[in-house]
């Protein structure tokens, strides 16, 4: 049975990686925060009932990626065939608060355990998640060979990551790679990324709990995929004969106005009625235009997007609906019927789906 150590198994990725991979017949052991409050809701599903038949090959260990020691033990301890390493203070706009912070989570942080893989001596893959928010202010469609030009600490430290991911690959042939993710969002998405953040208020405001949405930016574009899709890519990436980095995105961008539009329009509402600016969202430095050219990934690991924009909105319109206590479309639960064979939620029934 094929061993997997995820870090981040608590986040959007890591618990749809973790349905992912118990659904293959792996072990996943996930690195846990000690919190005072629960940050296991996302992955509540899959080790809570003991009678569900895959608890028993999903182990959880307490630790964090600043913490050297604790990692190195891990690691040892554990042996796993595949590290995922998705731990990381994710934010953009919170990393130019936080700058050290970020840089000792989101860069440091791949490299102790990169080093803890070389000191064990150990023949462990790696997925290093890095981000589409290393291109910054690069023209437009970005593919492996576009130049980095990061916009924020966090996409700094997410170059760093990249490079010494690189480093430890060519000088001490560990099999490490990168996924370069482009925005990947879902019902589990973080609630203050911007789509997460729209959707919810969408819900709110049409159960009247809401009266406006304040946001920052609305010009910028991202590709915006579906986070399932894009784990998937992960575990291709680290089935291969060798290591090698790959753009992962839609080949579609839109901007935050766009996204506005679509989901308010889907439910029959007016966008320009409830969403008000509010410059605390803004950010010192914006990253305009972010869109894949991801034709390397879908020749070498034979991967595309299943859900694209459209359809994107309407899944997480109708999870945020539903999970008010709203009555839903149910446009999105039909595309993920189709393509997915499960309807995601935030509390998951994904189990359905697992083998
Ligand atoms: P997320 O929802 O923000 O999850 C981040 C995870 O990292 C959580 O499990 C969090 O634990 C954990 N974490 C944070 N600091 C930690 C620390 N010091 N020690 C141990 N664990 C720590 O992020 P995501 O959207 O799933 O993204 C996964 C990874 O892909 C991240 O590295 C992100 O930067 C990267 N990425 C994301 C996207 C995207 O669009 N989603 C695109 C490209 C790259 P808690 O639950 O305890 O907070
Ligand atoms: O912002 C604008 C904001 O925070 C998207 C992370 O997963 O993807 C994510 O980073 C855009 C930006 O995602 C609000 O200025 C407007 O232009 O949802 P976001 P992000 O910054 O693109 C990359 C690939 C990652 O790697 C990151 O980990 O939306 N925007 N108004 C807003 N954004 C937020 N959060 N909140 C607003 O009110």
């Amino acid at each position: 049975m094929p061993k997997a150590l995820i870090t981040g198994i608590t986040g959007q990725d890591g618990s749809y990686l973790t349905e992912l991979l118990l659904s293959q017949e792996y072990e996943v052991h996930g690195l846990i925060r000690k919190a005072s409050t629960f940050n296991t809701q996302r992955i509540e599903h899959l080790y809570r009932d003991p009678h569900n038949g895959i608890s028993n090959r999903l182990f959880l260990h307490y630790g964090d990626v600043a913490n050297t020691g604790n990692l190195v033990d891990l690691i040892y301890n554990v042996q796993p065939d595949e590290i995922y390493h998705l731990a990381a203070q994710s934010h953009v706009r919170v990393s130019f608060d936080l700058p050290l912070y970020t840089g000792d989570v989101t860069g440091l942080g791949t490299l102790r355990i990169l080093e803890a893989i070389r000191k064990s001596g150990l023949n462990t893959r790696f997925y290093q998640a890095s981000s589409s928010e290393m291109f910054g202010s690069a023209s437009p469609p970005q593919n492996e060979d576009t130049q980095f030009e990061p916009q924020s600490p966090y996409a700094a430290a997410k170059a760093y990551a990249y490079w010494v991911t690189r480093n430890y690959r060519q000088g001490y042939g560990i099999f490490a790679s990168n996924g370069i993710l482009f925005n990947h969002e879902s019902p589990r998405r973080g609630e203050t990324f911007v789509t997460r953040k729209i959707t919810r208020a969408l819900a709110a405001i049409k159960a009247g709990k809401q009266q406006y949405l304040y946001l920052g930016n609305l010009d910028a574009k991202r590709d915006w995929g579906y986070a399932p899709d894009y784990v998937a890519a992960m575990w291709k990436m680290l089935q291969l004969d060798a290591p090698d980095d790959f753009v992962i995105g839609t080949g579609e961008a839109h901007s935050v106005r766009e996204f506005l539009e679509e989901a308010f329009s889907y439910v029959g509402m007016d966008w320009q009625e409830f969403v008000r600016i509010d410059e605390r969202y803004f950010r010192p430095n914006e990253v305009d235009y972010l869109m894949a050219d991801y034709s390397k990934a879908k020749k070498v690991i034979e991967w595309e997007p299943r859900v694209m924009f459209r359809d994107l909105v309407r899944v997480m319109v109708d999870a945020d609906l539903e999970m008010t206590g709203l009555e839903s479309p149910g446009q999105g639960r039909k595309i993920l019927e189709q393509h997915h064979g499960a309807w995601h939620r935030w509390d998951s029934q994904v189990v359905e789906g697992l083998g």
